[in-house]
């Protein structure tokens, strides 16, 4: 069991979540693998008033961003500037409080991580190796591993990656793959001299199994095992540089064309980042009573357990990481989360689609994260526990507590008789003092859905007291019964409290929700103070409070109903999906008895919806028959930066042989859909005149493969 240790008396903390890559939105895994965690632990740490920066930013190099940039036509500077205002937004929306959002691609960074580089390199720490590596001709680049696709040497899987085989889930390297090619081109692959340097991670292994192995034991167990794993295998030395024109340039004169490895200059991002927040920055990152931790998935954990940490021993000065608390997985429907299938709920749709329901989210992501193992995100789920916990627990005893104290006690809190107290109320005062001390050694452990469910269940012990002691009924009595009055203003003194407590409480988890609160009571921020919590003299006696104002609202049926719809409609079919018939698309755009200029046109739309659509000029360079399908032409088109396969409903109007070598203007961004068991990528647009006929729609002179039709 991991318990860490309150050891070293820390006098500053540093939090650091990932990076995440600019080349597209983030969703609710994101969240749940390591936002809402780290900025639980970060909220705590501020209310308990102690020196903590949270630092946050943009990954912006390396190969996800230069292949989204080429699928998407545009330059890598334009993804990253869209991705990273949008990713940043959404963190926003959601209340994810860094201290600092900022950007790899910026100035700062690059003069640090080059500086970074440059101390290793002078100090004699890399190792320079010449290598020959797989090159495309045909998109002039060196291609990172994952965009090498070939057969797989154990399974026959035509469609490998040079890192690993989807179908086998053998690990792999390009070498071991049979007649490799370009997932850039199709292209095949030529082999060529390339130099870069390397950094010898064997050299850290005896300092990082003491450091580690024997010195964090306390680290989570899916984190302490991975980095053992790694460890016992034996270290390798690692390329910290790359082929590339997008990056930081490798601060050396022999570098023409090489940058360094994304997972070199992404770490030091947390450094330049931290830089650019404050002069003080030394403070948290060269002084050995900083806590540095770092919250990251799980995919990254040998980079900030192993890699990262033997770069800040190489370099020296700085403080290594105190704790990783990385998360597994989160799946969605049974599913595990695809981008490229678009099986993910987004974080801005989720924005849109739910106003002021931030909370109930990040509640229901806490409660549910996937700390321990990979976890399942449903929509009913979602739907329960907004209710069953959220609501019914802990937003009933608040509303309860201030509908009866305004209908029961004026409005006002009422004073606690202290003659009259009884053993339940006892309990109670001191449930909440040992809560709060529960919830505190839950966090400084990393255990957040169990802190957060501490505090539920304090508040549906408030509702278990509130029903013993029944104010309502004891209401009834007051004209007999001559403690009724004060046996009603103990009760919901002690509940006010308990509320009071709860806003505290909850403050890290739901900081919206407990703002409301704070509202409703009418006192300042300061009572969120964590050293406030525990206390049952939070309300003065007598102080009038505001009425109370639900804290969640009902989540519909039809909203859920909406939410699975949405995420199945939104799915892009996996090539293995059911065959299909040629497309609606596919239909000439017109029919015969339209009169040109005045037909039939279809509603108006705005120019963002037509600039959604990404058509392109392509070259036909073959075309067949398709098996068993009279309309069907498999049509092979070369876009420039890569060659695709489109199905076209256009057989009973061309030859095959007559149309190779024609260009054609494409839907490229089409999502791709099976036709007779092959896989279309795109659509050809076509125009039918009056007597039925089709004919291409091709630009008047030949132009470049892949210009932009606009
Ligand atoms: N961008 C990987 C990821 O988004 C990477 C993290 C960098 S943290 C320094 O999963
Ligand atoms: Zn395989």
């Amino acid at each position: 069991m991991s318990t860490e240790q309150p050891n070293k008396d820390f006098k500053r903390y540093l939090v650091t979540a990932a990076l995440p890559y600019a080349n597209g939105p983030v969703h609710i895994g994101h969240l749940a693998g390591c936002y809402i965690p780290a900025d639980i632990y970060v909220r705590y740490l501020r209310a308990q008033k102690r020196d903590v920066k949270f630092i946050g930013g943009s990954d912006e190099h390396g190969v996800p961003i230069t292949i989204r940039a080429m699928k998407e036509g545009v330059t890598p500077q334009q993804v990253v500037d869209k991705y990273h205002a949008q990713i940043k937004s959404s963190f926003e929306q959601v209340g994810i409080s860094f201290d600092i959002y900022s950007r790899t691609s910026n100035k700062t960074h690059h003069e640090t991580a080059a500086a970074f580089f440059k101390k290793l390199y002078d100090d004699g720490l890399f190792e320079e190796k010449e290598t020959e590596q797989y090159y495309d001709e045909k998109a002039n680049t060196f291609l990172a591993d994952r965009y090498i696709i070939g057969t797989c040497p154990v399974c026959g899987n035509p469609n490998a990656y040079g890192d690993q085989c989807e179908k086998c889930g053998s690990t792999l390297s390009p070498e071991q793959l049979i007649n490799p090619r370009s997932a850039l081109s199709d292209a095949p692959l030529v082999k060529k001299k390339t130099k870069h340097w390397y950094f010898p991670l064997q050299n850290y292994e005896p300092w990082l199994k003491e450091w580690l192995i024997e010195g964090h034991k306390e680290w989570k167990n899916n984190v302490y095992g991975q980095c053992k794993s790694w460890l016992d295998n034996g270290l390798q030395s690692r390329a910290m540089t790359r082929d590339s024109n997008w990056g930081i340039k490798v601060p050396l004169p022999d570098a023409e064309g090489k940058v360094l490895y994304v997972w070199f200059d992404a770490p030091i991002g947390y450094i330049s980042a931290t830089k650019e927040l404050t002069e003080n920055w030394a403070d948290y990152w060269c002084k050995d009573d900083t806590k540095l931790v770092h919250f990251i998935g799980k995919d990254n954990i040998v980079f900030h357990c192993i890699i990262f940490p033997s770069m800040l021993k190489a370099h020296g000065n700085f403080v290594l990481p105190e704790n990783v608390p990385a998360n597994e997985f989160l799946n969605i429907e049974g599913d595990k989360v695809s981008t490229s299938r678009n099986w993910a709920v987004w974080v801005d749709e989720y924005v849109k689609d739910f106003p002021g329901c931030e909370d109930v989210l990040r509640y229901v992501l806490c409660a549910n994260a996937p700390e321990t193992k990979d976890n399942d995100f449903t929509w009913k789920d979602f739907q329960d526990r907004s209710k069953g916990e959220l609501t019914d627990k802990f937003g009933n005893l608040v509303n309860r507590t201030m509908v009866l104290m305004h209908k029961l006690c004026g409005g006002k809190v009422p004073p606690f008789h202290n003659e009259l107290i009884e053993d339940v109320d006892k309990e109670l005062i001191e449930d909440i003092g040992a809560t709060k001390v529960k919830v505190e050694n839950l966090i400084e452990d990393f255990k957040f859905r169990d802190a957060l469910f501490e505090i539920i269940m304090l508040s549906d012990r408030g509702n278990k007291y509130m029903q013993k002691k029944e104010p309502w009924i004891v209401a009834k009595q007051l004209a007999e019964n001559p403690d009724a009055q004060r046996n009603i203003d103990n009760t919901l003194h002690l509940c006010l409290q308990l509320t009071a407590n709860l806003a505290i409480l909850i403050n890290p988890f739901l900081p919206t929700t407990a703002k409301k609160m704070l509202h409703m009571m009418k006192v300042v921020d300061k009572m969120l103070d964590w050293e406030n919590a525990g206390s049952v003299k939070l309300l003065s006696v007598g102080y009038t409070l505001r009425a109370p104002e639900l804290l969640f609202r009902k989540i519909e049926d039809a909203e859920i109903a909406a939410q699975i719809e949405k995420l199945k409609n939104g799915l892009v079919k996996p090539a293995a999906s059911e065959p299909q018939e040629a497309p609606a698309q596919q239909q000439p755009a017109s029919t015969t008895d339209q009169q040109p200029g005045t037909g039939n046109l279809k509603p108006v739309i705005v120019y963002d919806d037509f600039a959604k659509i990404d058509l392109r000029v392509g070259k036909i360079t073959a075309a067949e028959k398709v098996e068993k399908a009279d309309k069907l032409l498999k049509l092979t088109i070369d876009l420039g930066f890569e060659t695709r396969t489109i199905v076209s409903g256009i057989a009973l109007h061309f030859k095959p042989e007559d149309i190779v070598g024609k260009q054609v203007t494409v839907v490229a961004n089409l999502a791709p859909r099976k036709m007779r068991g092959i896989e279309s990528n795109g659509m050809i647009l076509m125009a039918e005149d009056a007597s039925g006929k089709l004919h291409f729609i091709n630009p008047e002179d030949a132009v470049d493969a892949g210009a932009e039709v606009s």
